[in-house]
């Protein structure tokens, strides 16, 4: 059927995980620090043509009563793996009052066929391509089942719509490149976004980054340095145009830890507002990093210690994210993570289970070993949030998992290791930001640790699998220094 409405109403959806919230701001007060804006509904109403009148709502906020909303011509909904669940609710509602949804994002992009059956049409891939014919054929009454987005060239993205979400997020977000050429086994980023660095032309970047209003900044970019000379080149101008333009504001962005070994880069990223990095060590042993494929973090010669030292002395602050549950991952490995942080001395850990999510090299691995014990789909995607097992580990059952994460946890976000970092980043800081930033999130993550262990409860542990199948021997363990 045509739509006739002159200004056709276009509600853009990002669902809530009903299990872990992004930003549980009642059960624990430090989360308020790290609330950030959801940007894929940004760009998308960046995309959509001035005749639609576009409302965004993130479902973490605050779940709305959709009742009571002036009925919509059009839902878009986005989701990652663990909101798809919620995000098929949502449409169902809708669909149930004859709204068209459309979906879209990583989940609709790597698990097509299920997304159609709870949905009108998806899109899959990127959808700069593709979003102004999708609102073109609903006003047409001809709206298809799918829409393939081509890798988008990067002059063409338009600036997000910073402006249409309420206040109340501490954080802005903003893109400034795509893809990722190190395919690690458990990302789906070089999949969806291509292995190929995209870069957003520099003068983009800086106008950008003036329309948020947000002090605070999460800059999305999976490698915002990149590998390569090129790539660090381009991040040196990019940087120096930002601080040229004196934008006035503090962000935080993922890098690989070569960074550190460019003092000029280190320099300019400062210059520019950089105050955390979030870098990827992903396994304390060389077989962990192996088995990943992430042979990028085993250069020869790499002192993690001192290239860590090396970035916050340039008054960046480093968070440090690690997998748990690798096949070469015995018992005593979340006490082993704990340590590395601590003796690496990243200001704060980040430990995520080991997860097959959908289109990953790792999925399709687990998929062939019959591994994937969380299967009741859609409804089990709702683990898929990298704080549950989901599968069956090789050296470790769910409940010691379960153990390791919260031994990781307790290690080192230890009181006593808090203050000590607190008192560490107060000495080689220059002002009192980076230390404040430290303690509040170390709080976060030390107090989500109890909400997890508390979630971890009603996890039907019999489900999993009670011990793992375990190697007669565990592979000597290589400590990368
Ligand atoms: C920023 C980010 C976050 C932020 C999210 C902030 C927020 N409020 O949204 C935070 C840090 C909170 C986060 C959390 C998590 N994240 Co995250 N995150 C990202 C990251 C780095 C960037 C996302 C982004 O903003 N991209 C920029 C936008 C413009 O791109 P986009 O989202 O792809 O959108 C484009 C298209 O997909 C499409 N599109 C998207 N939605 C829709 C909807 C419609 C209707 C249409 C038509 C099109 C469309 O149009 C857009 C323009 O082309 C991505 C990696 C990546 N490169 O995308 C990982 C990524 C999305 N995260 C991932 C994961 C696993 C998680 C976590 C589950 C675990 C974790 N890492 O801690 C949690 C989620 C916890 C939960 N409770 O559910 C995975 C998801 C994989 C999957 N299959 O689900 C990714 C892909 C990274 C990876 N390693 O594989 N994440
Ligand atoms: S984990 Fe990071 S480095 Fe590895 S492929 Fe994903 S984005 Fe790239």
């Amino acid at each position: 059927m045509k739509l006739v409405s002159v200004r056709p109403r276009l509600y853009l959806i990002n669902p809530v995980n009903p299990l872990v919230s992004i930003i549980n701001v009642e059960e624990n007060y430090w989360n308020q620090f790290r609330v950030w804006k959801p940007l894929s509904l940004l760009v998308l109403a960046g995309l959509t043509p001035p005749e639609w009148d576009v409302t965004v709502i993130d479902e973490n906020l605050k779940l709305p009563d959709y009742a009571a909303m002036p009925r919509p011509d059009l839902v878009g909904v986005t989701a990652f793996t663990s909101q798809a669940n919620r995000a098929y609710e949502v449409a169902a509602e809708f669909r149930a009052r004859g709204v068209p949804v459309v979906l879209g994002g990583i989940h609709a992009t790597m698990r097509t066929a299920e997304a159609l059956e709870r949905a009108d049409a998806v899109v899959i891939g990127e959808a700069e391509t593709v979003w102004a014919q999708v609102l073109a054929d609903v006003r047409s009454g001809a709206l298809k089942t799918t829409y393939t987005g081509t890798y988008a060239n990067m002059d063409t993205v338009p600036f997000a719509r910073h402006d249409l979400l309420p206040s109340g997020y501490r954080f802005g977000s903003i893109q400034l490149s795509r893809g990722c050429p190190l395919n690690c086994s458990f990302c789906s980023v070089s999949q969806f976004n291509g292995m190929r660095y995209r870069h957003r032309p520099v003068e983009h970047c800086v106008d950008e980054f003036r329309k948020i209003k947000e002090k605070l900044v999460l800059v999305v970019d999976d490698n915002l340095i990149g590998t390569s000379r090129q790539h660090i080149a381009h991040a040196k101008d990019l940087f120096r145009a930002m601080a040229k333009a004196n934008l006035g504001k503090k962000w935080m962005g993922q890098v690989t830890i070569n960074m550190a070994d460019d003092d000029e880069l280190l320099e300019l990223a400062a210059a520019a507002g950089c105050f955390g990095v979030f870098i990827g060590f992903e396994s304390p042993t060389r077989e962990g990093l192996d088995e990943i494929g992430k042979k990028f973090n085993v250069q020869k010669g790499r002192d993690m210690r001192a290239a860590v030292g090396r970035i916050q002395r340039a008054g960046i602050m480093v968070a440090g994210s690690f997998v748990l549950g690798l096949d070469v991952d015995a018992k005593g490995i979340g006490r082993t993570i704990a340590r590395a942080g601590i003796q690496y001395g990243v200001d704060l850990l980040n430990v995520l289970f080991m997860t097959p999510l959908p289109g990953t090299r790792l999925w399709d691995k687990m998929v062939a070993e019959d591994r994937i014990v969380a299967n009741q789909f859609p409804d089990d995607w709702k683990y898929y949030t990298l704080t549950f097992p989901v599968a069956n580990y090789q050296n470790l059952s769910w409940a010691e998992m379960l153990d390791e994460m919260n031994q990781s946890t307790d290690v080192f976000y230890s009181y006593w290791q808090i203050a000590r970092r607190a008192v560490s980043s107060l000495v080689t800081s220059r002002g009192l930001f980076r230390p404040f930033v430290t303690v509040a999130t170390n709080f976060s993550f030390k107090f989500n640790g109890r909400i997890d262990k508390r979630t971890y409860q009603g996890l039907d542990l019999a489900r999993g699998p009670r011990s793992a199948v375990r190697r007669p021997e565990p592979a000597t363990q290589s400590l990368i220094a």
